[in-house]
């Protein structure tokens, strides 16, 4: 069986997974997600992204019906249920069914949906030849308007980062804080590499990537030295090697940016091992489905 939906506990064809027009997840982008994969039979940081679904709630004020174990044994069973042994797992929490106005407390119930498909790899041959990445106008929600922090329904931030990106010809836009410090990508976090020091910017302006975090770990269990700090747009053209971590986007090669070329064009060698380290680690890692 394939295209089966979690709905609020129920599993339905994806032809008949629906949801109310009048959903404050659809009317103003209110609620939150996650983005999990499984690899081999296992997936992958389950507990830190369920976590991270969690926080993500609580900082908008809203309550999953559900609890964590639930919602994990929910993944499961949704993955078992599909038959899927590699995937892309998106848990969904919306506000609910509220009316026209945006008062949270119109919306009585959450609604908990978890899709789960085949995915492959996010950049193709681009994983060999490196990625293109352009830096772009718009800036990332500062955290006094909407921390970034926040794994929430509303991506129009970055969306018109992408659009941006698009219009450039980038495969990826990198964007900046409104203090100008690198921010991430539109769905990665992002790290440079200069004299054998890997640096990536702290968590305040943007995501607190799962992935980011797996690879920080591995680097330093490498002998690397990692170093949470601030960077700007001449840390990046300077960079000897760029490369992005997500669960989409894994660990992805960075070439060029705003027609600079990164080191010596091709994808370097510390973000090499990584790549073959992150592959490591979601062929031992994970929770078994
Ligand atoms: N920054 C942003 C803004 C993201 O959306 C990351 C960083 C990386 O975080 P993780 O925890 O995944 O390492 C993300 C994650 C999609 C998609 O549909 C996007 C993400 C994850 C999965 C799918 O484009 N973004």
């Amino acid at each position: 069986m394939s295209g089966l939906i979690y709905i609020n506990g129920e599993f339905v064809p994806k032809e008949e997974a629906k949801v109310s027009v009048f959903d404050h997840g659809f009317l103003y982008g209110d609620g939150v997600f996650e983005g999990i994969r499984a690899y081999h039979g296992k997936v992958f940081k389950l507990n830190e992204h369920v976590d991270r679904l969690y926080n993500s709630a609580s900082v908008i004020c809203l309550k999953i019906p559900l609890s964590k174990g639930d919602m994990k044994a929910a993944i499961l069973e949704c993955l078992r249920k599909n038959g899927l042994e590699n995937a892309y797992i998106r848990p969904i929490v919306s506000r609910g069914i509220g009316d026209l106005g945006l008062d949270p407390r119109k919306c009585p119930k959450p609604n908990v949906i978890i899709i789960a498909q085949e995915w492959g790899a996010l950049y193709g041959e681009l994983y060999e030849r490196g990625l293109t990445a352009v830096t772009v106008g718009v800036r990332r929600n500062p955290p006094e308007c909407l921390p970034p922090n926040i794994k929430s329904l509303n991506y129009l931030n970055n969306i018109l980062a992408k659009i941006e990106a698009n219009e450039k010809g980038g495969d990826e836009a990198i964007m900046f804080d409104i203090h100008g410090c690198v921010s991430e990508g539109t769905g990665d976090n992002i790290f440079l590499i200069k004299k054998g020091r890997i640096i990536t910017p702290p968590t305040i302006n943007n995501l607190k990537g799962i992935t980011r975090a797996a690879v920080i770990d591995a680097a330093r269990k490498l002998g690397y030295v990692v170093e949470e700090k601030n960077c700007g747009l001449y840390d990046l053209y300077t960079a000897d090697e760029i490369f992005v971590t997500g669960t989409a986007a894994e660990v992805g090669p960075i070439t060029k940016v705003d027609g600079r070329t990164i080191g010596d064009g091709k994808p370097g060698r510390i973000t090499k091992q990584l790549m073959a380290e992150f592959k490591k680690l979601t062929k031992t890692d994970g929770t078994p489905i």
